[in-house]
C-alpha cells in the first residue's frame, strides 16, 4: 500500500464534434484497451471506471452547440468526482472536452476557495475565438472560452463560474500558433514555455518554475495532456501532428516531476485518434506516461538531489 495511493475516477469523453478529423471518439476505448485501468490499479491506486459520459442535449454536427452539450455533461461528472474525493481523469476525445473538465475543476475550486492553475501540454495554444479561428474547429478554442474571451455562445451551465484568469494558464510545448491567438496569448499574459525554450533549457527548469508557483499559491493543478505535445515519431495517433514535439524522455520526466510535486488534482488525456494510430503505439505511450504521473518509478526511493549523488 503506497503512501501516495489515490482514488481515481476514469471518465470517458468520446467527443469529436470539436475537430474535423474523425476518430477521436474511439480514444477512450483505445486507452482502456491499452490497459489504463489495470496499470493504475497495479500501481496501488483505486481506480473506478465511470464509463463514457453522454452529451446533455443534442450534439449532432460539429460546432459550439454540440460542444456545449458535452461540456455540461462532463463538467457535472468531473465535479461529482471531486466531491467524492477522487482525482478525475478525463479520457478523450478531442480537446474541446477540457471546456467541461476545467469548468468542473473551476466549480470545485470556487467551493474550496482555492485558485485553479492549468498546465496545458500541447503543440498548440488552443486560444482561438470563433472570430480568430482559421478552421472553425472548437478544439482550437477551449482556453479562450475558459478565460472569458468574448464571441462565444453560452457553453457552460448556470451559474457560470468566474472565468479562469489567463495568468493561471501555462502553455508547455507550444510550437504552432495562429496570428490571432498569438496576439491574445500575449495580451492576456498567458504563461508559455515554447519549444524554443525547451530546446535551450530543457523541461526541468521551466516546469520547476511553474510548480513552485502553484505550490506557493496553494493552487489546485489541472493538467491537460494533448497527444500532439509528443513528437509524431512516438505518438502518430492524433489528427494534428506537428513536427518537433517532446521526446519520450522529456515527456516521461515531466510526468515524474508532476508526480513528485504532489500537486496534480485532475488530468485530461486528449486528442488520441486510434484510427490514425500505428498498432496502438500512441495509446500505449499515453498509458506509460499516465503511469509515471501516478507514481511509477524505476527505484522505490526518491530521486536524490544532485549534491547527494556520490561521485565514487
Ligand atoms: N490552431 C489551429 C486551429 O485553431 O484550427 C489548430 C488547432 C488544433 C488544436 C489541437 C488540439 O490541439
Ligand atoms: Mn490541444
Ligand atoms: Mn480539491
Ligand atoms: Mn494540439
Amino acid at each position: 500500500n503506497r503512501a501516495d495511493a489515490r482514488r481515481i475516477a476514469l471518465i470517458g469523453a468520446p467527443i469529436e464534434v470539436g475537430t474535423s478529423e474523425p476518430g477521436a471518439l474511439m480514444g477512450p476505448a483505445a486507452l482502456r484497451t491499452a490497459g489504463l485501468v489495470r496499470t493504475l490499479s497495479d500501481l496501488g491506486h483505486t481506480i473506478v471506471d465511470h464509463g463514457d459520459v453522454a452529451p446533455d442535449g443534442p450534439a449532432d454536427g460539429r460546432g459550439l452547440q454540440a460542444v456545449a452539450a458535452w461540456t455540461r455533461a462532463l463538467s457535472r461528472a468531473v465535479e461529482a468526482a471531486f466531491a467524492a474525493g477522487t482525482v478525475p481523469l478525463a479520457a478523450g476525445g478531442d480537446h474541446s472536452l477540457s471546456l467541461g473538465s476545467v469548468d468542473g475543476a473551476m466549480r470545485h475550486c470556487a467551493r474550496e476557495g482555492r485558485p485553479l492553475f492549468v498546465l496545458w501540454l500541447d503543440a498548440h495554444a488552443d486560444f482561438n475565438t470563433p472570430e480568430t479561428s482559421p478552421s472553425g474547429n472548437v478544439h482550437g478554442m477551449p482556453l479562450a472560452a475558459l478565460c472569458g474571451e468574448p464571441g462565444f455562445p453560452s457553453l457552460f451551465a448556470e451559474p457560470v463560474p468566474a472565468p479562469l484568469p489567463p495568468e493561471n494558464v501555462h502553455l508547455f510545448g507550444l510550437r504552432s500558433i495562429d496570428a490571432g491567438e498569438r496576439a491574445l496569448v500575449t495580451a492576456r499574459r498567458v504563461g508559455v514555455t515554447d519549444m524554443r525554450t525547451i530546446d535551450e533549457f530543457g523541461v526541468v527548469a521551466p516546469l520547476r518554475r511553474v510548480l513552485d508557483r502553484v505550490a506557493r499559491e496553494g493552487a489546485h493543478l489541472h493538467v491537460s495532456l494533448d497527444v500532439d505535445f509528443l513528437d509524431p515519431s512516438i505518438a502518430p495517433g492524433v489528427g494534428t501532428t506537428v513536427p518537433g514535439g517532446a521526446t519520450f524522455r522529456e515527456a516521461h520526466l515531466i510526468m515524474e516531476m508532476l508526480h513528485d510535486s504532489g500537486l496534480v488534482r485532475s488530468l485530461d488525456v486528449v486528442e488520441l485518434n486510434p484510427f490514425l494510430d500505428d498498432r496502438g503505439r500512441s495509446a500505449r505511450v499515453l498509458v506509460e506516461l499516465v503511469a509515471s504521473l501516478f507514481g511509477r518509478r524505476i527505484l522505490d526511493r526518491p530521486t536524490p538531489a544532485i549534491e547527494a549523488v556520490s561521485s565514487d
